[in-house]
């Protein structure tokens, strides 16, 4: 059995980083620890007033611990990080892993052409150093521009201005990066990505479904980090990852009004141990 570590935020209500992690890597038959890198009353999309209490103080004490521990695990994954800080502990904790140990970050920090509530752009360029010492990045659109520096585009881009994103991406030093939400056609959005090592593209595009939900991201990149434990490519991963995206937020279509702040992943569940053949 694969174990992995996921390390994100706790938002208590609202179902992102790790109250979705957790469930849906779980779910697919993947051992997974977590650190919480904060405790936030609701996640910061759409909400007012929320709480936050960074447990960054916490969090090289706990890697300690398990130094001693002798703990291994197949993958660090980290996700939404709350301050610059955290981002240096995880580039470390990345940096001294286990040579057989993958290293997934989703640079978690905006959409649609803006960050979330409390990021900068010094945070986002921060979050490149993350990337550069990982082996799969999976950014959007959005991160992908704060990170690199260059001009968001919304639409409107062809197949060389994404191999160009995707190029700049691995030359910030990950092996591997992944664009999520891109589309070439009004009515498709999908995912593309380029492996450095083999010097190949791939592209995976879905029917668009017209709405957008926070924590969708998350549950791409819980749902690709838990098909590549079950050894499954990351081609296949992705795949699996955005058609189980797909599924969800069709799901929640029907009670959007009332649950708006994230998908009803939990009744998609049976679909994706489908997709993984469990
Ligand atoms: O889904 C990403 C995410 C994670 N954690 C927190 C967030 C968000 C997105 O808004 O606010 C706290």
């Amino acid at each position: 059995m694969k174990r992995i570590v996921t390390i994100q935020d706790i938002s208590c209500f609202g179902k992102c980083s790790l109250t979705v992690a957790l469930p849906v890597i779980s779910a697919m038959g993947v051992e997974t620890a977590v650190v919480p890198t904060a405790v936030l009353s609701t996640h910061t999309g759409g909400f007012s007033g929320f709480t936050f209490r960074d447990l960054a103080g916490d969090i090289p004490e706990i890697f300690d611990h398990w130094k001693k521990e002798n703990l291994h695990f197949d993958a660090i994954y980290t996700g939404y990080l709350g301050s610059f800080g955290q981002i240096d502990m995880m580039c470390d904790y990345i940096m001294k892993r286990d040579s057989d140990t993958l290293a997934f970050v989703d640079p978690a920090m905006g959409d649609n052409g803006s960050l979330y509530t409390g990021f900068t752009p010094e945070f986002a360029k921060h979050m490149a150093s993350l990337c550069s010492v990982a082996d799969v990045i999976v950014p959007n659109l959005t991160e992908a521009a704060f990170m690199l520096g260059i001009e968001y585009k919304e639409s409107g881009y062809d197949r060389e201005y994404i191999e160009d994103v995707l190029k700049k991406l691995v030359d910030l030093g990950a092996k591997k990066a992944v664009l999520t939400g891109v589309g070439f056609e009004d009515d498709k959005l999908g995912v593309a990505m380029y492996d450095s090592e083999k010097d190949e593209f791939y592209y995976y595009f879905n029917e668009k479904v017209d709405a957008k939900f926070h924590g969708t991201g998350d549950i791409f990149s819980s749902a690709c980090v838990g098909a590549l434990m079950n050894g499954i490519d990351l081609k296949d991963a992705l795949r699996i990852a955005a058609d189980f995206v797909v599924e969800c937020i069709k799901i929640t279509l029907p009670e959007k009004d009332y649950h708006w702040y994230s998908v009803q992943f939990e009744k998609a569940i049976p679909y994706l141990l489908k997709l993984i053949g469990k």
